[in-house]
């Protein structure tokens, strides 16, 4: 069991013995001089490469590898549909590293055949703030499974990794491997139910009809807060406030602490205008402008991700939008001066429920207009404070949060908090 995994500095379970665990790295002190230089071998045939993702034909050669061949449903309905803009994205943000890119191919014929991904990030565990590898892409073509080969790109992206004296990485995975730190639960909010049903995606409770399914999940014309909209390169300074700000309270976080970070996640990729319609926008960003003061308020915001649907005559791409992060400052605006701080708390978080949803159902309302057909959520954030009551229903996915080289307590991803209005632990959304 686990012959990799057991081999590499994870926990190796989670021996009930949560009491005072000191968290920290789990190896002993390396350096970049430690590490091999040369990349480990691969089976005859097949050769490394790096990775220009800013070329296009190299960004289209993983683009097509991971769309044949990237993550599924257990019933092999959808596939992932990462789209070159988002690859683009997602691994070009401030300090990535290119050699951290990385893809094996035939040495014949060229064709590329596995990919693996790393992006510099700095996190917080708790107290504790590091610069750490984000993992993310790892794809093996389906012909070539189960040949052992996952372990070899592990290997090779860590080694790169540790190159650039970067000791830690947090990755997620649908799948349980030795040890989760904590687990989120998919939400679906149907947008498109009439499509939903047809393709397989939403089940249709007996005794329920279409029509009702599409009055019961109709979404409001137009969006409600006074002061929503579309964020802009001038909200930057204070959006990347307000979310430091925001995430403080969360056990497990991206720090975000430059704005070219904000910058980069909240703004860069918003594709171009094709009739009336955005071609290529990856991530959707809104905030909410004091009508008076004019200060931000608020940030909400959701990136798309289509999936392919694998076996239907008429429908092939489900059209999904991700909840990504949001902030308010309703927690932060003083109120009630003579509560005493308990009491404060309460209160503050009953504001906190009321306002995310609001946004939640404004940010829907985007959604729903430029025709997406689902908006999906996981338990973490504050999540639980506004799913049931924005018509989310629990998914059959789950996914598992996971550090390298960090030894760390039990946290809370909200799967079994749903309907107690709790908040999670975990504070960092992954793509
Ligand atoms: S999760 C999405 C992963 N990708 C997919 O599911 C795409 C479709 N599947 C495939 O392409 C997001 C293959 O099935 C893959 C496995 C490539 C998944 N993470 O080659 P073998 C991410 O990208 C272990 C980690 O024979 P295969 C996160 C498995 O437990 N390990 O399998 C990526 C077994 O090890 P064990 C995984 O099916 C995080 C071994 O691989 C895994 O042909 C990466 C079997 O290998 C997964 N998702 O290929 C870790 N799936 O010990 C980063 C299977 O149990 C760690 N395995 O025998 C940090 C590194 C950086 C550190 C820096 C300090
Ligand atoms: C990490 N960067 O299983 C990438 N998706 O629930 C790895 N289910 O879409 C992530 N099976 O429940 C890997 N409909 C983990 C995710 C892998 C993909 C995955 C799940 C998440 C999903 C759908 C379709 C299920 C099809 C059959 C689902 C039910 C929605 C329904 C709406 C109405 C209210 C009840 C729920």
């Amino acid at each position: 069991e686990h012959k990799f995994w057991k081999t590499q500095p994870v926990p190796q379970m989670s021996s009930g013995s949560g009491a005072m665990l000191e968290e920290g790295p789990i190896d002993d002190p390396k350096t970049p001089a430690d590490v091999k230089q040369e990349p480990g071998a691969l089976p005859s045939g097949f050769e490394w490469c790096s990775i220009d993702i800013k070329d296009e034909e190299q960004c289209k050669e993983v683009y097509v590898l991971l769309s044949e061949n990237y993550v599924e449903d257990d019933e092999a309905m959808f596939r992932f549909n990462y789209q070159k803009e988002f690859l683009l994205w997602a691994l070009t943000a401030p300090g990535y590293v290119p050699d951290w890119h990385i893809g094996v191919r035939v040495q014949k014929t060229g064709k590329l055949i596995a990919f693996i991904s790393g992006i510099k990030v700095e996190i917080r565990v708790r107290s504790k703030t590091f610069d750490a590898a984000e993992v993310n892409f790892i794809c093996v073509h389906k012909k070539l499974r189960s040949k052992r080969l996952a372990p070899v790109l592990i290997k090779e992206v860590t080694r790169r990794i540790n190159l650039a004296n970067v000791w830690q990485a947090i990755y997620t995975a649908g799948v349980v491997l030795p040890t989760p730190i904590g687990t989120c639960r998919y939400f679906h909010r149907n947008l498109n139910p009439p499509k939903l049903v047809d393709i397989g995606f939403s089940p249709l409770p007996r005794s329920m009809t279409i029509a009702r399914l599409v009055r019961q999940y109709a979404v409001p014309t137009h969006p409600r807060i006074a002061g929503f909209r579309e964020m802009t390169h001038a909200d930057v300074p204070q959006v990347g406030d307000l979310l430091r700000k925001y995430l403080e309270r969360f056990d497990v976080i991206q720090t975000f602490s430059k704005d070219e970070d904000v910058e980069h996640w909240f703004l860069s990729g918003q594709g171009t205008n094709v009739d009336g319609k955005r071609a290529g926008q990856v991530v959707w960003a809104y905030v909410v402008e004091d009508p008076i003061t004019h200060l931000i308020t608020d940030l909400v915001s959701f990136y798309s991700l289509p999936s392919t649907i694998m076996k239907h005559a008429k429908h092939n791409n489900l059209n999904a939008a991700y909840l990504f992060y949001y902030a308010s400052d309703v927690l932060f605006s003083a109120g009630g001066s003579s509560d005493d701080a308990a009491t404060h708390d309460v209160k503050a978080k009953q504001k906190l429920g009321e306002r995310l949803n609001a946004l939640v159902n404004d940010v829907m309302v985007i959604a729903h207009t430029a025709e997406f057909d689902v908006l999906n959520a996981l338990t973490l954030l504050d999540n639980n404070m506004f799913l049931q009551e924005q018509k989310f229903g629990p998914g059959d996915g789950y996914l598992n949060y996971y550090l390298y080289n960090w030894a760390c307590a039990p946290v809370d991803g909200g799967q079994r908090t749903t309907t107690t209005k709790q908040s999670a632990e975990i504070g960092i959304v992954m793509l």
